[in-house]
């Protein structure tokens, strides 16, 4: 039985959906309890974010089969789908205003569903991204090119914030999705600054050190994919594909 009430109440595992941790569980019905959210109506909106995410990226694998079919290569290398955590929900929440409401998550958060794409050269991103808001039901909101203009932490990656519509029985919803398009090479960076960043006792003066480090290893990341896109236009122009 779910009840966000009682959180010291005993969890009836059965109830759990096949693969839960437990802990995961245990801690979302912690910060749902703490910030009066219930978890029934909480649980079917992630649902809905999860679907929603879902249709993402078939339409991403969707090019990727009808690209690879047509051309010799494939543009995608790996897609990854994530809904974020309930933690991370609150955090912006609270990071934005007090109202912690399932109606202000709806309306302010853009990223709880997020679909992360892996390409293999920069000009992949951009034909894929062009492919991708072409579709009828995919609608853009926002669109970040953090390629173009890097972050002050060397950050690189394209953002676009869309809009889907699911389709349940008796309803239709147009639901948020985050899509971040990336290199393997903007990836390998993002994943290792991501978890260098989260070690938090690092004393100021060397944290200076730290982050030149980051953002000179983030440069040279650039530099080589620059030097694969180089190299992949220069074997186009001599083979002609
Ligand atoms: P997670 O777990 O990846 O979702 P905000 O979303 O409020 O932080 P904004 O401007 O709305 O900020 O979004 P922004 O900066 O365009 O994109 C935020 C997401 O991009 C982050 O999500 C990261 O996934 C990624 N990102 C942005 N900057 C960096 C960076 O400097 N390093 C790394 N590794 N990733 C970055 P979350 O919510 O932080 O985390």
């Amino acid at each position: 039985m779910r009840d966000n009430d009682n959180y010291t109440q005993e969890i009836d595992l059965s109830s759990l959906p096949a693969g839960t941790d437990l802990t995961d569980h245990i801690r979302m019905m912690e910060v749902l309890n703490r910030y009066g959210l219930p978890l029934d109506p909480f649980m079917e909106l992630m649902a809905e974010y999860q679907s929603a995410a879902m249709q993402v990226e078939a339409k991403f694998r969707v090019l990727s089969t009808l690209l690879s079919a047509h051309a010799e290569d494939n543009p995608i290398e790996t897609i990854k789908t994530r809904i974020k955590s309930p933690d991370s929900i609150v955090s912006k929440l609270i990071r934005q205003g007090d109202d912690i409401s399932l109606a202000s998550l709806e309306e302010r958060i853009f990223d709880v569903a997020g679909v992360r794409v892996i390409c293999s050269f920069i000009d992949d991103i951009y034909r894929l991204q062009d492919l991708f808001l072409r579709q009828d039901d995919i609608t853009l909101v926002t669109r970040k090119d953090y390629i173009a203009n890097p972050k002050k932490s060397g950050y690189r990656s394209l953002h676009l914030v869309v809009r889907t519509p699911i389709i349940a029985e008796t309803w239709k919803k147009d639901v948020y999705v985050e899509v971040q398009m990336r290199t393997i090479a903007m990836d390998f960076w993002a994943s290792l600054e991501h978890k260098l960043r989260y070690k938090k006792d690092i004393d100021p003066r060397a944290l200076a050190h730290v982050n030149q480090e980051l953002e000179a290893s983030a440069a040279a990341s650039a530099r080589l994919d620059q030097r694969m896109q180089d190299i992949r236009d220069e074997i186009k122009r001599i083979t002609g594909k």
